[in-house]
């Protein structure tokens, strides 16, 4: 690993030794098919690769591969893998390292055997076939999809990507859920439709018909290639800006009703516990969010100008503002924002800053078009109670040491 570590740290970004993780790079390094990669598994120092003007390359593959010197973060769980935040630049994800987040493991299913039902309150029950879902106008839109219970906070050394890791950016490309409607004709009085996928876990949420016929779609497409078995092949759900658990893969099945189904998920899961004994239920909304990727823990900073990067989303709209303060909250700037900036999307922003050296807290808030303002921790738990951590989405707090080390402020349990 050593070669490794020199590499990056030969970068503007340093990158700490111990963090770049034996199996990380290990697992970069075997999932690489193309020739370019076959080649790269035997050669992972640049003492190895010699220099490369005076040998010819391995030939073009079908597939591109990436670098083995770029390190992939963190290892996933058994039931969700996150997106590495901190490594990536601009604003949509490789579909690779889109976060995941099964509850039944990831079904492979023939596109030629797909189908999805559309029947209950309906003027014309209908399947659709794969094939039938392409032929309709398609819509591309790149929008953010995030897990409601995208939330860590217990420890100094956490990363982005374990922080917040569960949101991740792509371009979908589908078909309007509000053109199959109209092709099957949905009852006025209809008011809620179930969504069910075919997975072991057989995810099935209710959602207002409204949401239908506003801008849920139902892609086949990601990032311009088929969606990938692990975000739902061949076809699911994408609700812009709503929380991903909404967002059903390998959507089987549209149950159009005039009353919510009261799933498990949204019954005795994705409901929070609020002041007073109650409950919050139907929390669909992500509400709007932050986090600096750069600098931020495991990376470490010099003194003098330094760009503070990150991202910054809401699922209510587009991103109007993101102020960063570099005094531990005393005083607040505007950062610029990457354009365009999209609705319901990821935006990335930045801010030149001049640090002395000295110890200090740098943090990040954003504020959507409706006027929310993303909050500190603090407030979040007066206002919840601190029994849940689904839709939580404090301002996160960077501890930038004299010694150049970047910290979070760990002020959770979570
Ligand atoms: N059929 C099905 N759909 C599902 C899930 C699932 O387990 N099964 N997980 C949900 C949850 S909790 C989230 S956060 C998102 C994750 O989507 P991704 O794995 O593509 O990131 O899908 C949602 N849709
Ligand atoms: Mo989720």
């Amino acid at each position: 690993m050593n070669n490794q570590g020199k590499i990056l740290d030969s970068n503007s970004i340093k990158i700490r030794r111990r963090t770049l993780l034996g199996g990380a790079a290990a697992a970069a390094i075997a999932v690489v098919q193309t020739t370019f990669g076959k080649a790269m598994q035997k050669v992972v120092t640049q003492q190895e690769l010699g220099d490369p003007t005076k040998k010819q390359g391995p030939p073009p593959g079908i597939i591109g591969t990436r670098s083995p010197f770029e390190k992939l973060g963190k290892l996933p769980s058994d039931t969700s893998s996150r997106t590495p935040l901190q490594d990536l630049f601009g604003t949509i994800t490789p579909s690779d390292l889109h976060y995941e987040r099964h509850h039944g493991g990831v079904p492979l299913i023939d596109p030629e055997k797909y189908e999805l039902l559309i029947h209950g309150m309906v003027r014309k029950p209908m399947i659709f076939r794969l094939k039938d879902l392409k032929r309709f106008p398609s819509m591309s839109r790149t929008m953010f999809l995030e897990c409601s219970g995208n939330y860590r906070g217990s420890k100094h050394t956490l990363s982005p990507q374990e922080i917040c890791g569960l949101t991740s950016q792509s371009e979908w490309t589908g078909v309007m859920l509000s053109t199959l409607f109209r092709e099957v004709g949905i009852d006025p009085k209809a008011t809620w439709f179930l969504a069910e996928g075919a997975d072991a876990a057989v995810m099935t949420r209710s959602i207002p018909i409204q949401k239908g016929w506003d801008d849920t779609m139902v892609a086949y497409a990601q990032n311009g290639e088929a969606i990938r078995p692990e975000q739902g092949y061949p076809a699911r759900l994408v609700l812009p800006g709503w929380e991903g658990n909404t967002c059903v893969k390998w959507i089987r099945r549209i149950e159009v009703s005039d009353k919510p189904f009261m799933t498990r998920e949204e019954t005795s899961k994705y409901t929070e516990p609020v002041k007073g004994g109650k409950i919050r239920q139907f929390s669909f909304v992500m509400d709007a969010r932050s986090i600096i990727t750069y600098p931020a823990y495991p990376a470490m900073v010099e003194k003098g100008w330094i760009e503070i990067r990150g991202i910054a989303w809401s699922g209510r709209g587009k991103v109007v503002k993101v102020e960063i303060s570099t005094n531990a909250g005393k005083t607040w700037q505007a950062a610029l924002l990457q354009t365009p900036v999209l609705d319901k999307a990821h935006t990335g922003f930045r801010f030149l800053w001049n640090w002395n050296g000295q110890t200090t807290e740098i943090m990040s808030r954003a504020i959507d078009e409706t006027g929310y303002i993303q909050p500190f921790y603090k407030d979040l738990l007066n206002a919840r109670g601190g029994k849940s951590g689904y839709h939580f989405n404090p301002i996160t707090k960077w501890v930038v040491q004299k010694n150049g080390d970047v910290y979070l402020n760990a002020e959770s349990k979570k």
